[in-house]
């Protein structure tokens, strides 16, 4: 057996099996391991450790020195102890919402955490069609609490800069800042665009000066603005989900960054999965009320997080100037300003830039995969455009009704 104890390396199945034993106090001493890797994501080692005798499992979650979608990303696994740290912090604020985890190791780089393989990733889940009702419900909680009980409004100032420095993550921003915010403005090598697409984004996108200095002053502002302890990554693959549950996994990309970062990038995957469902569910009746369902879903996620918005802020905010007149309005008018753009954002770098979503590359037919994707582009771009007048669910929705006109 290695030892865990002296330097880090990357584990195999049978070397999580060995930590799980040796490091982890939680299987019991007649356990029967078994392990799996089944990280799916772009950058970690999933490990699933099964006690087959007592029906009792883990998961184990390690940074490797590199992004598992590529060796060009070299990334400190730091990574691990940040997502560790803000679960932790989460758990708290958002009880229910995330996993638990149950330890951190600063040398193997790992966290072992509570197995979630009752709920489905939300982004499968929604290509089967299925419907989670209580969903806007849960995540606006999780977003109230996670974003607005993190900010100055609430949260001791001296107390808030600590937690800016203890979550400065330079590197997983710096791979936000070139995915989201610069690669898909201009024509950039490491751009992956569908070749049905590319007139279209050249047009629309890249020849858009207007835009693209948009795009720019977007940047500045997510680099700049310390509003929230962010997730920093929410779509819909970083959800577990269940009819009665939902858990919010992954927040690696965690820092202190603008508030509607986290609601702009769940908004759009909401969106990838209604592009989907429009070009993939054939019945028409089927297809209308799947897309009905995600309209619904988007409204609601919008509307309940501003009204939950309202409430915790009367209640918890401790900011001297919270209680002008006036200023939960323009506060709350900026996030949902700032979240509009990033919907637009997300939209436009899941077409364009490296990082692409299954919503849009399981589209079999060619012609249907561009019309999704032209829809994508049409609405990011109004989003990124016009988001200082896009405040409540039915704005969002008329942005995507109306792309789909284009
Ligand atoms: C190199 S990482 C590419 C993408 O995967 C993550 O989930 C983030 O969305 C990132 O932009
Ligand atoms: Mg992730």
């Amino acid at each position: 057996m290695k030892d865990f104890t002296l330097e880090y390396f990357t584990m195999i199945e049978q070397d999580a099996v060995d930590y799980a034993k040796t490091r982890i106090d939680f299987f019991q001493e007649d356990a029967v391991l078994t392990c799996k890797e089944i990280g799916d994501g772009n950058l970690n080692y999933v490990f699933k450790v099964v006690d087959e005798k007592n029906n009792k499992s883990i998961i184990i979650k390690q940074a490797g020195p590199v992004a598992r979608i590529s060796d060009e990303f070299k990334l400190s696994t730091d990574r691990n102890r940040i997502e560790s740290e803000i679960l932790g912090l989460q758990h708290k604020l958002a009880p229910g919402y995330v996993p638990e985890v149950y330890q951190y190791d600063p040398i193997m780089n790992c966290c072992a955490m509570e197995d979630l393989s009752n709920h489905e990733i939300m982004r499968t889940a929604l290509l089967k069609h299925e419907k989670f009702p209580l969903f806007p419900d849960h995540i606006s909680t999780f977003l109230v609490n996670t974003l607005l009980l993190t900010s100055d409004v609430v949260v001791e100032h001296k107390e808030k800069k600590a937690l800016v420095k203890q979550f400065i993550n330079p590197e997983l921003c710096e791979i936000t800042e070139d995915l989201v915010y610069t690669e898909p403005f201009y024509d950039c090598p490491r751009n992956e665009i569908f070749e049905g697409s590319m007139e279209f984004v050249k047009e629309t996108i890249w020849n858009d000066k207007k835009l693209v200095l948009e795009s720019a002053k977007l940047k500045f502002e997510f680099m700049n603005h310390a509003q929230s302890l962010l997730h920093g990554d929410l779509h819909t693959g970083s959800i577990f989900i269940k009819e009665d549950s939902t858990k919010v996994i992954d927040p690696e990309f965690a820092f202190y960054g603008p508030a509607g970062y986290d609601i702009g990038n769940l908004i759009a995957n909401l969106i990838f999965a209604y592009a989907n469902g429009k070009f993939t569910i054939e019945d028409e009746e089927t297809r209308d009320d799947y897309l009905n369902y995600l309209v619904t879903t988007i409204k609601d996620v919008v509307n309940l997080f501003t009204d939950k918005f309202n409430k915790a802020w009367d209640e918890k905010a401790t900011e001297q100037v919270a209680g002008y007149d006036g200023f939960k309005e323009y506060y709350l008018d900026t996030i949902l300003r700032d979240t509009a753009a990033v919907a637009g954002l997300e939209l436009l770098r899941r077409v364009i830039g490296l990082a692409k979503v299954k919503d849009l590359t399981t589209i079999e037919d060619r012609e249907a995969r561009i019309r999704a994707e032209k829809i994508c582009l049409a609405a990011g771009k109004t989003f990124i455009l016009n988001r200082e007048s896009i405040k409540t669910g039915a704005d969002f929705i008329h942005v995507i009704q109306s792309a789909e006109l284009t």
